[in-house]
């Protein structure tokens, strides 16, 4: 049972309840982890418990904002020419040549440190750090283009033969007790490459894994058990790009999760599902957090239903799946379609069939009315409250599934 309908007049019942909520909490939270740190957790777990709600809450809301507020800067660095800026441009979303975007060049062009928000948020920054390796290069790169501590971790990037550069940036940067993952990019043009030199038996795989071999014997001597990803820049659905973004959430404080999940791109069905988890983890909180509040007797459900406030939500939604207004005219462009062929394929363009849906209506019914008969509350806030709850919900979803069905269109398209 969903422990929104957990209620503290069970006084003696309490323990139950905390357990409850536990591993009520372990089914929302997806394989990368949640928004809770498991001190966080531990500490509303005890807070039920105890009978001490007004705790438990206080740290909830505490992990909320923490999550909200959360920056993250990461350090890109790396040889020049090795592609750091188009990188850049591939985790922000933004093409090499749109307003905005880090310059990418045939020869040396990034020459100072440049910081690149986030188009969809401006807490996280990458930092474009200038080419290693040439003329004008410096002698320590790490020293005198990282300097101060701000990073969060680095990604080192190399597009060739692993360097002595490179074994000196993974150096400095584990000596400094920071975190970093190896980057191998242009593996697009070394297949072709390979495929053009030796036709007969070039495989794929093998020339991948050459790659792989190369760059983890040598960052052996440096880390205990290293991991390299081998990308293209121009194609980042492909080899190890997914996996690098996976890897680096799982590893992330819990606080800096939400927010970089949401930035994923929908790249992925397995992207989505993980954005569909965070925004449902999110969303049940602040409602546990409301419901466990009604109980104290200054605190009433109090939640009015305001239609143009949840279109808003669903907007809101529509932008964490890439499905605002803007995404979707940019989709129908690339695609070189019209972007109602988009909007036909999305669900949840349909506001009020949304809000009419008569399986959420039904939840709210049962649920409002279990929480009436235990507590007695207004018969009608408490069905507003969860009116509100179910709906949301029910939007994720719509969105969610929306993003799968314009994902399959764009891969059917390209
Ligand atoms: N084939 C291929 N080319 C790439 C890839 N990434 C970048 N390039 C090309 O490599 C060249 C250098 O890319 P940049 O992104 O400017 O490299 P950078 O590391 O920022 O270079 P500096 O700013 O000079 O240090 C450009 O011509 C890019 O188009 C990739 O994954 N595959
Ligand atoms: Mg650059």
């Amino acid at each position: 049972m969903d422990p929104l309908l957990l209620h503290p007049m069970e006084k003696n019942d309490m323990k139950q309840q905390a357990s409850k909520f536990r591993s009520w909490y372990k089914t929302l939270v997806g394989r990368l982890g949640g928004i809770l740190s498991q001190v966080s957790l531990e500490r509303i777990v005890k807070g039920i418990e105890k009978g001490q709600l007004k705790e438990a809450t206080d740290e909830i809301e505490r992990s909320l904002q923490r999550s909200k507020n959360a920056t993250l800067n990461v350090a890109v660095i790396g040889q020049s020419g090795s592609g750091k800026s188009s990188f850049i441009n591939v985790l922000r979303g933004i093409g090499h040549e749109e307003t905005g975007s880090a310059s990418v060049g045939v020869v040396p062009t990034t020459t100072k440190k440049t910081p690149y928000p986030h188009p969809k948020c401006p807490h996280v920054t990458f930092w474009d750090l200038p080419g290693t390796g040439t003329p004008k290069s410096l002698s320590n790169p790490y020293q005198e283009l990282v300097g101060d501590d701000k990073y969060d971790f680095f990604i080192i990037i190399s597009s060739s033969r692993f360097s002595s550069n490179d074994a000196l940036l993974a150096q400095e940067i584990q000596e400094n007790g920071k975190k970093f993952y190896f980057v191998r990019t242009k593996v697009d043009s070394d297949l072709y490459n390979e495929k053009k030199s030796k036709p007969r038996s070039f495989k794929k795989e093998t020339v991948l894994q050459q790659i792989r071999d190369n760059c983890l014997i040598n960052l052996s001597r440096i880390v205990s058990e290293p991991t390299v990803f081998l990308v293209s820049n121009f194609e980042p659905k492909k080899f190890d790009f997914l996996k690098l973004q996976e890897t680096v959430l799982q590893e992330l404080p819990d606080e800096k999760r939400y927010t970089s999940v949401l930035l994923l791109p929908n790249l992925s069905e397995s992207f989505i599902e993980m954005k569909r988890d965070i925004i449902k983890e999110k969303v049940w909180l602040q409602a546990f957090k409301a419901a466990i509040l009604a109980f104290f007797p200054i605190m009433p459900l109090c939640c009015v239903f305001n239609l143009s406030e949840q279109e808003e939500c669903l907007k809101l939604y529509q932008g964490h799946f890439g499905l605002d207004e803007d995404s979707v005219s940019q989709i129908a462009q690339e695609l070189g379609t019209s972007e109602q062929e988009i909007t036909s394929l999305m669900k949840s363009t349909d506001f009020n069939s949304l809000v009419e849906d008569d399986s959420t209506i039904a939840n709210v019914k049962k649920f409002a009315e279990i929480i009436f008969s235990i507590t007695g509350l207004p018969q009608s806030s408490v069905f507003q409250f969860y009116k509100v709850y179910f709906l949301h919900l029910k939007f994720i979803d719509t969105v969610a599934e929306d993003a799968k069905r314009v994902l399959a269109k764009i891969e059917e398209m390209k």
